[in-house]
């Protein structure tokens, strides 16, 4: 194990050319020598696994079963077509797809050209794709024909029409004026571009994000495959797990943890779920014979609360994760006896750190933390106001700095000086103790974000919109305690003097027009004529916004 007083307290170098500051070369080296980083790539180990076991199943999705062979062949024919049509090394993809088997062939494909995906979420709308494209310099973007009643054809038409380096959209399923996937594959053997090196971005994941626009996150070759194999090893995972992919597919809680990626990396199969229900996610996990999955939970009360009345066999379960929001102890007590499985907590981050609850923890353990960290080396500090440690036992602000934890974001100099330290440590937002175990629980947050039953939302991206409504003078986004969701959003307005009043639904429809995923349409509003001092302050958001981008001496 390396020694991790040898951290030195030099400030990260952000690379003068880079996109993003990386781990100083004496602590990569480290973490090389410790074994995390094996300089494996994903287009590397995929082909390996394709050879030692072609003819095992890799992804099920509806009637369709892919074995490995299958799918490292489509990934890399894909990728021949993907290059032969301009997209290479360093390039970036918008990838929006629901939980289709295709997912997995078209990040494999750009994994293997070392261009990047960009991990949109199906939910996005006009307004974060537009911003992703324009942002990322994207060269292409890769959707559905239509999902969940939206016709994904047209943003892209839409979006192509105001994004320059935008030059091809590719449709899974009926393409209209843009191009079917399935037109695109060539034969491997025209592949000559280069693989990426295992040091290499790997692809740009979201954050949940506490500002007017996300920020994305650089993830590396070998620093998001040490944390699927860290991953496995915690939650069981072998060649005989069946992963059911609930959640949508490119979320990193579903994607790494241990996810679809880490099931097939151990060779296991991975179960495509179109909608997380009990009434869809059941059937599956019967006729699948499914053995784990990860859930947010708001969904893990709808499944416990189904599961002991379903008609469907669940026996094949053995772990199911819960993550991405605060599970409550009353909520984590009745999952294994509903559901006859073992409960693991996570809580983790698209920025790196993952914490577990191990399967052999006792049971109260279990219910009333949130697990710890991966790797001997995540490194966890909890401070004060000032960035001083507090007394052991204490809560305080969480950071962290370890080999799967990035250490900036991508193209966002000003935002890393705030969200990191000097020294390469992560302000994650989240107020932590630590139990005597070196367990973490969450006891709240000091981010300004909303955790909407594990959907991120960050309070100034909406109230910028809202400010955009001619009526409104001010607005304050706040989140308001939720028995399902855990919180949902309240927004309180304050109409311009001499403005007619408006209903909440014109506030709603107003950001639903905007272009938006859904999840952010505030779920109440409250006209008032100034904020309610309790929570949020008596200064206005919009002074507070003003404040804080005003040039500092
Ligand atoms: C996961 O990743 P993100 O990036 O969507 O959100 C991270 C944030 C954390 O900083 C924390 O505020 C919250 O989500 N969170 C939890 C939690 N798990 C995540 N808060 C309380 N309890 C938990 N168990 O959400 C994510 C990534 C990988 C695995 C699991 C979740």
């Amino acid at each position: 194990m390396p020694d991790t007083s040898a951290e030195a307290e030099t400030p990260t170098p952000a690379r003068p050319e880079g996109d993003a500051p990386t781990w100083p070369e004496e602590t990569a080296a480290r973490y090389r020598a410790a074994g995390y980083w094996q300089g494996e790539t994903f287009a590397g180990w995929l082909a390996e696994r394709a050879e030692s076991h072609p003819t095992r199943p890799a992804i099920t999705d509806g009637d369709r079963t892919w074995t490995y062979a299958d799918l490292h062949t489509r990934a890399t024919e894909l990728a021949a077509g993907f290059a032969s049509r301009g997209v290479t090394h360093g390039d970036r993809v918008v990838v929006q797809l629901p939980n289709v088997a295709e997912f997995f062939e078209v990040v494999f494909a750009l994994f293997r050209l070392g261009a990047l995906p960009v991990f949109a979420l199906p939910a996005h709308r006009e307004t974060e794709i537009h911003y992703f494209c324009e942002f990322t310099e994207a060269v292409a973007y890769v959707v559905p024909d239509r999902h969940a009643g939206f016709d994904h054809r047209t943003l892209a038409a839409t979006v192509k029409a105001q994004v320059p380096t935008l030059r091809e959209v590719f449709v899974v399923g009926d393409p209209g004026e843009h191009t079917a996937l399935t037109e695109v594959p060539l034969p491997a053997t025209e592949l000559k571009a280069p693989e990426p090196a295992p040091s290499d971005l790997a692809f740009l994941q979201l954050s949940g994000g506490s500002t007017g626009v996300p920020k994305l996150i650089p993830r590396t070759h070998d620093d998001y495959i040490y944390s699927l194999w860290g991953s496995n090893e915690l939650c069981g995972v072998s060649a005989d797990s069946v992963y059911l992919v609930a959640l949508p597919a490119a979320h990193n809680f579903p994607l790494s943890s241990p996810g679809s990626l880490g099931v097939l990396y151990a060779g296991g199969r991975v179960v495509m779920c179109p909608q997380p229900d009990p009434d869809t996610a059941f059937p599956i996990i019967e006729r699948e014979k499914v053995t784990i999955t990860g859930i947010v939970p708001p969904l893990a009360l709808v499944w416990t609360e189904a599961g002991p009345n379903t008609p469907y066999d669940l026996s094949s379960l053995e772990v199911l994760l819960v993550g991405g929001a605060k599970f409550s102890e009353s909520a984590a007590r009745r999952v294994g006896p509903a559901l006859g499985c073992t409960l693991q907590q996570v809580f983790g981050m698209a920025e790196g750190l993952v914490n577990y609850t191990r399967l052999d923890d006792d049971p109260e353990t279990i219910v009333t933390t949130q697990g710890r960290p991966i790797s001997a080396d995540d490194e966890i500090r909890i401070v004060d106001d000032n960035d001083e440690d507090v007394p052991e036992g204490e809560s305080g602000h969480l950071l962290t700095r370890g080999p799967y934890t990035i250490r900036g974001y991508w193209r966002a100099p000003e935002h890393n000086a705030r969200s990191f330290t000097a020294d390469g440590f992560y302000r994650t937002g989240d107020i932590v103790r630590r139990t005597p175990t070196g367990h973490l629980v969450v006891e709240g947050r000091a981010k300004d974000q909303i955790n909407r039953g594990g959907e991120k939302i960050a309070p100034e991206e909406i109230e910028n919109i809202i400010l955009g409504h001619p009526s409104v003078h001010d607005v304050s986004l706040v989140a308001v305690p939720d028995d399902y969701l855990g919180e949902r959003t309240l927004a309180y307005v304050i109409l311009r003097a001499g403005a007619e009043p408006l209903k909440s639904m014109a506030i709603k429809k107003f950001v639903r027009e905007k272009g938006l995923a859904a999840y952010k349409v505030p779920d109440l509003v409250e006209f008032v004529t100034a904020f309610p001092q309790t929570g949020i302050g008596k200064i206005s958001k919009k002074d507070q916004r003003s404040i804080a981008t005003a040039p500092q001496n």
